[in-house]
């Protein structure tokens, strides 16, 4: 495959809001690069409300909305309509939500923007928990973690629940462009903005965004750990076109999750059979993908 260029131009500003080692704000960074100036963005109360718009200032040289959290989906809906009326024809309409405004409080809202087929990207930016409010467990917060709600202690043990599937529910609706996407592999990012941009229809990004006060590590850290998470499988980076899936990042053999759980304060905690049970969850998953991307490409799906 030719080698992709990031784009030069930055559209996020020096003087923003966010942490050293800000995942979300690498997210934000490499996301304008790839969609370009005629961009609205949707952004609802999350850590990125915070980041990009201290009044009366903004980091951002694109059109911003500020909306509630429940309302992205419906909020790109009625943003692509307004578009339309008005003839403007270039610009590409987005939400960039956080994982609780997504898998939890707007997922109603989101399910609807897909259902109506609303031509907009939806992202959602994954930290694992509710981080701009104090670092609540979400639905998207995984098994085991350490949050402030899911404390650790005597007969306690972080969050007894395993990760809601949020790509497998979008999936369920069909979109006409989904992936996974993670800044600390800022080639493979672009190349699915640029694909993403070239497809009518509602779109959705899932991106890993790793938190360094939330889940406790360096934040120098950040690209490291964003690159532990996918060779490790457990963020395996795919795109799904027309229904069929193509994994963009394969490297043999997948490194032992153990490495990627000793990278962080939140599952200091876990023992030997935690790990072993999530190594075995996440090969299990991983030849999901394999065996699901092997039908698709051989039509049988
Ligand atoms: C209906 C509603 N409930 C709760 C809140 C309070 N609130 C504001 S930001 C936030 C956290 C959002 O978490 P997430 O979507 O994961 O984004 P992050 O803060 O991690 O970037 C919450 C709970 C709100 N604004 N509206």
């Amino acid at each position: 495959m030719a080698k992709l260029t990031i784009p030069a131009q930055e559209l996020m500003y020096s003087g923003h809001a966010a942490c050293p080692g800000c995942g979300p704000a690498l997210a934000m960074r490499l996301l304008l690069k790839g969609l370009g100036p005629r961009t609205i963005l949707s952004i609802p109360a999350c850590c990125w409300t915070v980041i990009a718009t201290p009044y009366p200032t903004t980091a951002l040289g694109v059109a911003v909305l500020d909306n509630p959290i429940e309302a992205t989906g419906a909020s790109v809906s009625g943003l692509r309509a307004a578009a339309d009326a008005m003839h403007l024809k270039d610009v590409e309409v987005v939400g960039f939500a956080g994982d609780g405004g997504t898998v939890d409080i707007g997922l109603q809202s989101l399910s609807g923007m897909l259902e109506r087929r609303t031509n907009a990207i939806y992202v959602m930016y994954d930290n694992e928990a509710y981080m701009n409010t104090g670092v609540q467990r979400s639905g998207a917060t995984p098994r085991g973690a350490w949050t402030t709600t899911t404390p650790v202690g005597e007969g306690v043990r972080g969050k007894p629940e395993p990760k809601k599937d949020v790509m497998a529910i979008v999936l369920a609706h069909r979109p006409a462009y989904a992936a996974t996407l993670n800044p600390s592999f800022p080639e493979d990012f672009d190349r699915k903005v640029e694909r993403a941009r070239s497809i009518e229809g509602p779109r959705f990004f899932h991106i890993f965004a790793p938190c360094p006060p939330g889940w406790k590590f360096d934040s120098a850290e950040t690209i490291a750990l964003g690159r532990l998470a996918t060779d490790s499988g457990i963020f395996p980076l795919y795109e799904v076109v027309d229904g069929r899936l193509r994994i963009t990042r394969k490297t043999g053999e997948l490194k032992p999750v153990t490495e990627y759980l000793a990278a962080q304060g939140r599952f200091r905690h876990l023992g030997a059979e935690d790990a072993a049970r999530l190594q075995s969850e996440v090969r299990a998953e991983w030849d999901r993908l394999l065996r699901r991307e092997r039908d698709d490409l051989s039509g049988s799906h």
